[in-house]
């Protein structure tokens, strides 16, 4: 089983996953009711049209936008998203079949069918939509097990989805479904644990795809309020109400480009950590660390902060990111450079990661010195974010001083941690030329949604100029249906977390 990030401890606190018996508390009232209603009854016809039977129960769980705190979860600093109404919702029966049976009400995902076996390797180089499925079933079994209970003989599944998450769109879709499937799983199980509990081991579950992924989307998704965004602390999780300033709006619009996190882990999202961590591991031997101890016990940026920010002190400041300026060179680093500072081979260094290998394989070279920056600086502009929220200016300067440090954010991730994409520079320029307060991109990026922040009463406006300066070619040249638009580019309010649904 993965480990926990050091340092982590699941706080006490004991608010269990919500079992509820209708669709109210999730979808509100008015159309967003009755289009859930709609929803839910067809994915209870089609799991009987394909299984011959009722669903046992059905389980939900929210995709989110992040407002703020970009490629840093996984560094062990707090991020700032709210949940979205798109969501992924599975319909599930146990079955005698041996076997996991796994089907998409969409029939562009095929059918995935597993061995009814939790202590199967998923087969990540083959990747199938199913495999986060089986996430959620061998990360059940795994925490069970961690906590000695006895789930006996493992359970056989017939499974439906319905998602309403865009793919590969930075609204976490995979965390959607590893929590969905999660929640699911336990329903039919009989078990119920903490939120926050389930927050942490759904990371750690979502991890057998072969990201090292932080927990942001399956904090946000398993502990969102409606009505709130969520500052989520890490080691230990822990959440925190935002409530947003009165008068703005967060539009959510895609820029087209399918962000394919997964497939692409080895040059992009991984490759990201392993930057990381070498550079928190160069910080801290340069800061005076035995080299030993700083291979085997740092491990994220966070780790070495306190070493940073005590180095900045001589200076007069508090900033780690002095420290970074003064040891670290723009210049990126060669793989021998770095072994010059660590004393070992990085392929020693990362040993016990296959997944890190591979990043060391395919790496050219590490660009330290920006990525560091980056992360101790965007982890910056979430307390800032969070600090402007709550201060005493008027929600017309609230707003402003959030749209700033969003475009912040944006160029922080664009030029120093380099996962934007030509389509989110473009779409992110259009947003701002409309009337936008401040737009960056939102979650992993290479591809996937922008979010912006946009005074409310221009809403409607500013979805228009979206659809005609940026959609309406690429609607013209066949990559979207003018139709779909809506799935595209729609303002969000925050949404509430997961729950399982007996209706
Ligand atoms: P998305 O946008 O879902 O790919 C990913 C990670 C987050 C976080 C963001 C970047 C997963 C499940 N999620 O989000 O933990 O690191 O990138 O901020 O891998």
């Amino acid at each position: 089983m993965a480990q926990l990030p050091s340092g982590s401890v699941v706080s006490g606190e004991a608010e269990l996953v919500p079992t509820l018996s209708s669709l109210e508390p999730v979808y509100g009232e008015g159309s967003q009711l009755d289009e859930a209603r709609l929803r839910f009854a067809r994915l209870g016809d089609r799991f009987q049209a394909v299984y011959g039977a009722r669903p046992a129960l059905f389980a939900r769980s929210p995709g989110r936008v992040n407002l703020i705190g970009e490629h840093i979860d996984y560094e062990g600093y707090s991020v700032l998203p709210m949940a979205i109404r798109q969501d992924m919702i599975v319909a599930i029966r146990k079955s005698d079949s041996g076997q996991v049976r796994v089907s998409n009400v969409d029939d562009k995902y095929p059918v995935c069918v597993y061995p009814a076996d939790p202590d199967k390797e998923i087969d990540i180089k083959n990747h199938k939509w199913g495999h986060y499925f089986m996430c959620g079933y061998k990360g059940v079994y795994e925490y069970c097990r961690s906590k000695g209970i006895d789930l006996g003989k493992p359970v056989a599944l017939d499974v439906v989805v319905d998602g309403t998450v865009p793919q590969g769109s930075g609204l976490s879709s995979s965390a959607a479904f590893v929590c969905s499937a999660t929640i699911a799983i336990m329903g039919v199980l009989e078990k119920n644990f903490p939120k926050k509990e389930v927050a942490q081991f759904t990371c750690l579950s979502e991890r057998h795809i072969g990201t090292q992924s932080g927990g942001m989307d399956q904090a946000i998704s398993i502990m969102a309020k409606p009505g709130f965004a969520e500052l989520i602390d890490f080691n230990p999780i822990h959440a925190t109400d935002v409530q947003l300033p009165r008068g703005g709006t967060f539009v959510i619009a895609h820029c087209l480009a399918e962000s394919k996190k997964a497939e692409t882990a080895a040059t992009n999202y991984n490759n990201r950590v392993v930057e990381c961590r070498l550079a928190a591991i160069v910080l801290a031997i340069k800061l005076g660390m035995d080299t030993k101890k700083a291979v085997s016990s740092v491990t994220t940026l966070s780790d070495v902060e306190g070493l940073c920010v005590s180095f900045a002190g001589k200076e007069g400041s508090s900033d780690p990111g002095v420290a970074v300026k003064k040891l670290l060179h723009e210049e990126p680093y060669t793989a021998e450079e770095i072994e010059k500072i660590t004393g070992e081979s990085l392929t020693s260094v990362f040993k016990s990661s296959q997944t890190s290998l591979d990043v060391i394989k395919a790496a050219k070279h590490y660009k330290l010195f920006q990525r560091a920056s980056h992360v101790y600086s965007e982890a910056w502009r979430v307390y800032a974010f969070r600090d402007t929220v709550s201060s005493k200016l008027s929600d017309e300067d609230k707003l402003k001083k959030l749209g700033d440090l969003m475009n912040e954010s944006h160029y922080s991730c664009s030029v120093l941690y380099e996962c934007s994409c030509p389509e989110l520079e473009e779409l992110v320029k259009v947003c701002r030329d409309h009337g936008a307060l401040g737009a960056r991109l939102t979650g992993a990026g290479w591809g996937g949604c922008a979010v912006a922040l946009v005074k409310e009463p221009i809403v409607p406006q500013f979805i228009l100029n979206l659809k005609e300066k940026y959609y309406k070619s690429r609607i013209d040249r066949g990559v979207i249906q003018q139709s779909d638009l809506g799935l595209y580019v729609f303002a969000s309010k925050p949404s509430s977390g997961a729950a399982i649904l007996k209706l």
